[in-house]
């Protein structure tokens, strides 16, 4: 009897062991439990799979497979499958998620340094744009997320923001009068709507097709690829190409775990985002020109504006954020 009681608690024992083990890889998030020496990369994102977003990753993944010997899979969760971009940032920042593609829009919340990019019309130029966010301005701006637990890698391209709405043709800056539009939970975006009259709603994206759809807002402002990957042209009839906020995106991993990983493999990350940045940013601006037709053919009303008098009505909003953002990066990009 003594024998077979023995024998029992030996086997519970080793049964509590293996579960242990067990559960140990099962919580280490990035690994893989059936290879414990690959890494998962998950990567989050609030785009469509479809969009220049989802593309960018999927041209990222391919090559971060490829430079690391298949030691690292990136796997793209889109459709703000894991959280709308503020959890995104945040979830990188503490390590419950690996990494993720977000629109600036959220991260002057982050790190006031982002807004610079928010300023009405201070961006009408992509390569512009492009020297200043790879140049020293840009990798300091990338820098100021670090305390925060957060490596930004670079930056991509999200793109010209232009008016959507229900009502009718957004041709002068007063037509946005009145109207509920929604923006990015973003100090500046929000000012210069409320500056123009509108009624700023910010709004997390996964929420705003319902609310679109419900009426509960008059109108929502984006690049050309999200209204059409998110199905837009569905619930708003008229887009007016105002171009007036011009968007980066920032692609970000968690810091702790990509300073651990070996030299060779921060190498191939880095590598990988770079080429698939540089992919990403050149199919966005293919898109902005393909996109004009698409959505006309979709029932949109395209309508263009005169953006010298929109830049002119916006002009006012920077003497309320001149304090928040340093001089010299204003000057690069205005002076470029
Ligand atoms: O980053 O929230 C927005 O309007 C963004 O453009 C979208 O999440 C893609």
């Amino acid at each position: 009897m003594k024998k077979v009681l023995l024998f029992c608690v030996v086997v519970v024992m080793m049964l509590a062991l293996a579960a242990c083990n067990g559960n140990d890889k099962a919580q280490d998030p990035g690994k893989d439990v059936d290879d414990p020496k690959k890494v998962v990369l998950r990567l989050g994102m609030t785009a469509e799979a479809d969009s220049h977003y989802g593309k960018g990753a999927k041209v990222f993944a391919d090559k971060v497979a490829e430079y690391t010997g298949g030691q690292v899979e990136v796997q793209i969760f889109p459709s703000s499958q894991l959280g709308n971009e503020r959890d995104l940032v945040e979830g990188v920042g503490v390590g419950t998620i690996e990494m993720c593609l977000t629109s600036t829009g959220p991260l002057p919340n982050f790190s006031s340094d982002f807004m610079l990019f928010d300023l009405p019309f201070i961006v009408t130029d992509r390569q512009k744009a492009y020297e200043v966010m790879d140049g020293t301005i840009g990798q300091e701006i990338l820098g100021s997320l670090a305390p925060m637990g957060i490596k930004a890698l670079g930056f991509w391209e999200n793109g010209f923001r232009n008016i959507t709405n229900n009502r009718a043709p957004i041709v002068s800056p007063e037509d946005v009068r009145g109207m509920k539009i929604r923006t990015m939970e973003n100090p500046i975006h929000l000012e210069t709507f409320r500056h123009l009259g509108a009624q700023p709603t910010p709004m997390a994206w996964g929420e705003v097709f319902i609310a679109l759809q419900q009426g509960t807002i008059d109108g929502q402002e984006n690049p050309l690829v999200i209204l059409y990957t998110a199905k837009i042209y569905e619930v708003q009839k008229h887009v007016s190409l105002t171009g007036h906020f011009y968007s980066p995106a920032v692609m970000s991993i968690n810091k702790n775990l990509f300073d651990g990983f070996s030299a060779d493999i921060q190498e191939a990350i880095l590598k990988a985002e770079k080429e698939a940045r540089d992919w990403e940013r050149q199919y966005s601006a293919q898109l902005d020109t393909e996109l004009v037709q698409t959505l006309t053919d979709a029932g949109m009303i395209v309508t263009e504006v005169d953006k010298d008098e929109w830049q002119r009505a916006c002009a006012p909003v920077y003497e309320k954020f001149m304090d928040k953002i340093k001089p010299e990066y204003i000057e690069a990009l205005l002076g470029q």
